[in-house]
């Protein structure tokens, strides 16, 4: 009989985008890929970077969830000009791109699913996650939008995924603000370096195993 693999979390980053030649969230999720995480390190890390591209990033994302069938997963994206680590609590369902992504593509109030929910809320456990990155002294939020481009695209595409396969599987969106190496050519703009935001996502990650959400509505849809 086949070897069980181990249980296992997922985490994404995505591709340098907006004229950037690197991506914070990539740079930090790349140094997590086999490390063991949870408590008595039950879960090992897998991760995946993300094309930054409406048309493709959910396929590459699904791809990678029915790789590895995760029990949690974190989509981290760059969100240059904030200063904290924002731990989004909803996706809504409209693309809206201010700029367009690395193909070229730039929708304007389009529905990322016709006729879906208009927003999907996380059911990871963020005042916990709040609360123990702040105690480590991280800068740290709750954000109310995760935007109208291709991460708020990601996190609505990962929360409906879950709720159309109807998966166990909790998973949510995490914002990080640039590297320091970024902010040098961003007069004034906050940076936050790769340490701390390695630090911020373990800390996530052994929070959402350990905890059930701690959203009061049910499994977090909202019409
Ligand atoms: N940030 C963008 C998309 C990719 C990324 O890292 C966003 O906030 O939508």
């Amino acid at each position: 009989m086949a070897k069980q693999a181990k249980p296992c979390v997922l985490v994404t980053g995505f591709a340098p985008f907006g004229g950037e030649t690197i991506n914070p969230s990539w740079e930090a999720v790349n140094q997590l890929e086999g490390l063991a995480i949870g408590r008595q390190e039950s879960h090992i890390i897998h991760t995946k970077e993300l094309p930054c591209e409406f048309n493709s990033a959910l396929d590459a994302l699904y791809q990678a969830i029915d790789k590895y069938h995760p029990s949690v997963v974190l989509c981290v994206g760059q969100a240059g000009g904030r200063s904290s680590i924002s731990i989004e609590r909803v996706a809504i369902n409209v693309d809206d791109a201010r700029i367009p992504d690395n193909a070229g593509n730039q929708p304007i109030d389009t529905p990322i699913v016709q006729d879906g929910p208009a927003a999907y809320f996380t059911a990871l456990p963020i005042k916990r996650i709040l609360k123990t990155l702040q105690e480590n002294g991280i800068p740290s939020e709750i954000s109310n939008t995760a935007g109208t481009y291709v991460c708020n695209h990601v996190m609505y595409g990962l929360l409906h995924y879950f709720q159309s396969q109807q998966l166990s599987c909790q998973g949510g969106f995490i914002h990080i603000p640039y590297l320091p190496t970024q902010a040098v050519h961003h007069s004034g703009a906050p940076s936050m370096s790769q340490e701390m935001v390695k630090k911020s996502l373990l800390a996530i990650l052994n929070e959402s195993l350990e905890y059930k959400p701690d959203l009061k509505i049910s499994a977090g849809t909202t019409h």
